[in-house]
């Protein structure tokens, strides 16, 4: 069995619909939830589904971000992990943290990568007029919201759709997408998966 950490900030819908998947015939289970805010509410989700969870935060650190992410990997490692899924997680890794953990971690962005890296992706897309929007699992590498795309979903953008609107329809992708690219990866396979 792999075990698989998860990095959260926020309410972690994500986390949930990864934990729900890693059970039967998959081939990962959670080992942690991990939130650099300590008011996520996805911290109590984890804690009722019986998963572990901690608590580093960015804000102990006044900017230092190689003594936060020294903080992250000291805490990341005392649960094993074999992979580490980031879900939701708002904080921007530099390569100290990226190159100890590198070719194990994922990440869901809400956009169709490469389009749209960074924040506020619904905004940008809705005021480009594009026809669609979606939601992309990739590989976390240096280049922020950059590395190899693993998955992607789309979603029409309606006309007089809002920002909230189009984020709600794409996190119904989000929870179908992550676990399906999760298991791919945790089993070796490569190519891109299309929902
Ligand atoms: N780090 C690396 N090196 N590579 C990636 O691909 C990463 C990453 C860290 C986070 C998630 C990403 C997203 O999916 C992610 C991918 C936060 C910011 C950001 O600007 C940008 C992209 C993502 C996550 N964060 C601000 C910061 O200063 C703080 C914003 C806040 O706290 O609300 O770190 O979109
Ligand atoms: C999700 O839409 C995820 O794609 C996005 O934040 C939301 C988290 O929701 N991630 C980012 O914007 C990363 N910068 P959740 O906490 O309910 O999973």
């Amino acid at each position: 069995m792999k075990r698989v950490a998860i990095l959260i900030s926020g309410g972690g819908s994500n986390m949930v619909s990864l934990a729900k998947s890693m059970t039967g015939d998959h081939p990962g289970r959670p080992c942690l939830v991990l939130s650099n805010v300590p008011s996520a509410g996805g911290l109590q989700k984890a804690a009722d589904m019986g998963i572990p969870t901690e608590v580093v935060d960015h804000r102990d650190f006044k900017g230092d971000r190689e003594a936060f992410e020294s903080a992250l990997i000291s805490v990341i490692d005392t649960y094993e992990p074999d992979a580490i899924a980031m879900a939701g997680f708002m904080r921007i890794l530099t390569p100290h943290f990226i190159s100890h953990y590198a070719g194990k971690m994922l990440n869901i962005h809400p956009s169709l990568l490469p389009k749209y890296k960074g924040l506020h992706t619904h905004q940008r897309a809705i005021e480009a007029g594009d026809a669609e929007a979606g939601c992309s699992v990739h590989e976390v590498t240096a280049e922020l919201d950059g590395g190899p795309v693993l998955g992607q979903a789309r979603v029409p953008i309606v006309e007089g759709d809002t920002e909230d609107a189009l984020a709600s329809r794409v996190l119904v992708k989000e929870h179908l997408l992550y676990p399906a690219v999760l298991e791919r990866f945790l089993n070796g396979e490569k190519g891109l998966l299309t929902l």
